[in-house]
């Protein structure tokens, strides 16, 4: 096995792979077939066990989010998506999306800032370095999942773009391009994707601009290369294949509050107490589970995010 090939199907040391396992069990030789499967999927605990024989379980393995529970399947984590620019069919997501075009990519960075200018998605890569978080994500349609990101801060980026004193919003831009997007054509979405931020959340340390997930970069149906993820909001928050960001003075207005506005507000807290007008948010569905669960207040994260909103009416501004 080559050098390169090595490179290749070691994704993030926390994740033992299969690889590893082979190894520790003794095998020489890989086979064509094993390094296919190598690259296709991290060895995740729990899974693929052998009847017999023990997987390494390196202590430090986080395979549960703060709250104890596990993570979602690596298959279900790339294989259920929402991104309409493909389609509207979460499991079509997959198919549509092979073949995405996600290099050459170079974030716009513009608005009220100091430091405005295009950042290739190399130059992310070199000056930011990632980390793990494994988060909660709660879909305002009802269901969830956890999953453990590669990213940074996002507040690492408004570091270093500076942001002018009049920026109160930050705004999100996913890439347009009805050629390779075949949802662009559902003409009843106002394209592009449109997301934002009061500068105060943006900043808040669990704003994530995330690259990779189970340690490996990004898949398309994920909204590769880069796509925000914000956890104790809906899921529609966590914009996905930025190409622009702009600081602003205004709220922005985002693809769903603009498609329906009485349904999706500008903060979109996950609120178990406010329901969507056509159905409740009191419970979800963790996929790979069989019974609903009860949500939770900010997706679980209230104590980290409830001083955002200490003034605010939760249910106006839902
Ligand atoms: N550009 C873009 N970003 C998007 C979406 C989308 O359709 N387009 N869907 C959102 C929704 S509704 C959810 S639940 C999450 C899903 O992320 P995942 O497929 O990586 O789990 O992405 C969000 N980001
Ligand atoms: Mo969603």
């Amino acid at each position: 096995m080559s050098e390169n090939m090595r490179d290749e199907i070691t994704p993030h040391k926390r994740y033992a792979t299969r690889k590893e396992f082979l190894k520790t069990m003794g095998v020489v030789g890989v086979s064509a077939a094993v390094l296919a499967a190598c690259q296709k999927k991290p060895f995740i605990v729990g899974e693929d066990l052998p009847a017999s024989g023990t997987a390494p379980v390196p202590s430090s393995m986080g395979l549960t989010d703060d709250l104890g529970d596990p993570l979602t399947s690596y298959d279900n984590v790339i294989s259920y998506n929402n991104f309409y620019e493909f389609t509207t069919d979460k499991e079509g997501v997959v198919k549509l999306s092979r073949g995405f075009q996600s290099s050459p990519w170079a974030v716009e960075i513009g608005g009220l800032v100091e430091n405005p200018g295009p950042i290739s998605i190399e130059e992310i890569r070199e000056r930011y370095t990632t980390e793990e978080r494994i988060y909660r994500m709660r879909c305002v349609e009802g269901w969830s999942m956890v999953i453990p990101w590669q990213g940074f801060p996002l507040a690492r980026l408004l570091e270093d773009i500076k942001p002018k004193p009049e920026a109160k919003y930050i705004r999100f831009e996913s890439i347009y391009d009805p050629k390779s997007l075949p949802g662009q054509a559902n003409k009843y979405f106002p394209w592009p994707y449109i997301e934002g931020l009061r500068l105060d959340e943006a900043y808040h340390d669990l704003s994530l601009l995330a690259t990779g997930i189970y340690g490996e970069d990004l898949l398309p149906q994920n909204g590769a290369p880069i796509r925000l993820v914000v956890p104790w909001k809906y899921g529609f928050k966590s914009i996905k294949s930025i190409v622009k960001i702009d600081l602003v003075e205004e709220m922005p207005v985002s693809l769903w509050m603009e498609s329906a506005p009485n349904e999706y507000g500008f903060y979109a807290n996950v609120n178990p107490g406010v329901d969507h007008p056509r159905w409740s948010q009191a419970t979800e569905r963790r996929i790979g589970e069989l019974s609903r669960r009860p949500s939770l207040l900010f997706n679980g994260y209230e104590k980290e995010v409830k001083d955002l909103y200490a003034d605010m009416d939760l249910v106006k501004n839902f």
